[in-house]
């Protein structure tokens, strides 16, 4: 089912990018030199998309990486970063991509909106959104001492960027619900959960609370470790909050912990500010990624293309 569902959305992508490309090939600019017609023509996006950049939930590590872009680069003096929620985030690019429109995004890896639609990250020359990042896993001090099972699982639970974008996928395009999509994941992947699960003993009912944010990466995660635990016996509560809130939950001792914890650049300011009172876990996935996201329809690779408002 899963197989082909990326078979149509490649479908898809291929059908609506050659509608792009025919609707693109103009006969007017025939005859004129290639290079005149491109430096005259490059449309002007950042006016077309009112000098904002569109944000998620005002904590994210990403909408604070793209204000410091903003104070950053010269050339995206006057812009603004608008903040409301990753749903919101991706209900504008879809009507934008539908229409064609240029639209600009704070982005992130793994998601599934790269399956969906074809999209790339803008250049980003002074490294303000950073390089690769990590997901962490942190719990609360004492946890191991406490509820020595959870902690191992929680301890051993590492996937990749596939297996969190199936889960994802589920959820975004076949309309199954977080938790279906995490039980489907864990069901179809027993070897993979097995290794998080080794040599842990199974548990009757013992309370265990997580907390995340309403990203569609940390739902997909949050609700496979959910399902693991309860498998395991565990009672488990998953609560989503904002990120501060998520971090400051976790160091006060409040929840047990989170599998949300981006690192070392986008969530860097709520770890410096915390890493003493709570216990990192590690990586529970490698090669994730922050930045300026746009359709590859638009002629603009770099965040220095883009234009002031003056
Ligand atoms: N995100 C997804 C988060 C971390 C996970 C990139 C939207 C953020 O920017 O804080």
């Amino acid at each position: 089912m899963f197989n082909l569902n990326w078979k149509r959305l490649g479908i898809a992508a291929g059908l609506s990018l050659s509608l792009v490309a025919a609707g693109c090939g103009s006969d007017e600019n025939e005859g004129e030199s290639n290079e005149e017609s491109n430096g005259d023509n490059t449309p002007d996006y950042s006016e077309e998309v009112n000098y904002t950049i569109t944000g998620i939930e005002a904590g994210a590590g990403v909408v604070a990486a793209a204000e410091s872009a903003v104070e950053e680069y010269e050339n995206l003096s006057g812009w603004e970063v608008s903040t409301s929620s990753s749903g919101a985030m991706a209900q504008e690019l879809s009507s934008a991509y539908e229409n064609e429109e240029p639209i600009i995004v704070t982005g992130w890896t793994p998601h599934w909106k790269f399956a969906k639609y074809d999209l790339k990250y803008l250049e980003d020359p002074n490294e303000v959104f950073g390089g690769e990042e990590e997901i962490k896993t942190m719990v609360r001090q004492g946890l191991e001492e406490d509820k020595p099972n959870a902690y191992k699982i929680l301890d051993q639970f590492q996937w990749e960027t596939g297996d969190m974008e199936e889960v994802m996928l589920e959820i975004s395009e076949e309309g199954a619900s977080p938790e279906e999509a995490a039980q489907n994941w864990v069901e179809n992947n027993a070897d993979k959960v097995e290794a998080w699960t080794e040599g842990t003993k199974e548990v009757d009912g013992e309370k265990v609370t997580l907390v995340y944010v309403n990203w569609d990466s940390e739902i997909a995660s949050t609700n496979v470790v959910k399902y693991v635990l309860e498998q395991q016996g565990f009672d488990v509560t998953i609560t989503a909050l904002d990120n501060g809130p998520m971090w400051e939950s976790v160091a006060s001792g409040e929840v047990d912990g989170m599998v949300a914890a981006w690192l070392p650049g986008t969530h860097g300011a709520q770890y410096e500010q915390h890493q003493d009172s709570l216990e990192d876990l590690g990586a529970n996935l490698t090669g994730a990624k922050i930045g300026l996201v746009v359709p590859e329809y638009m002629e603009v690779d770099s965040i220095e293309d883009l234009q002031p408002d003056e």
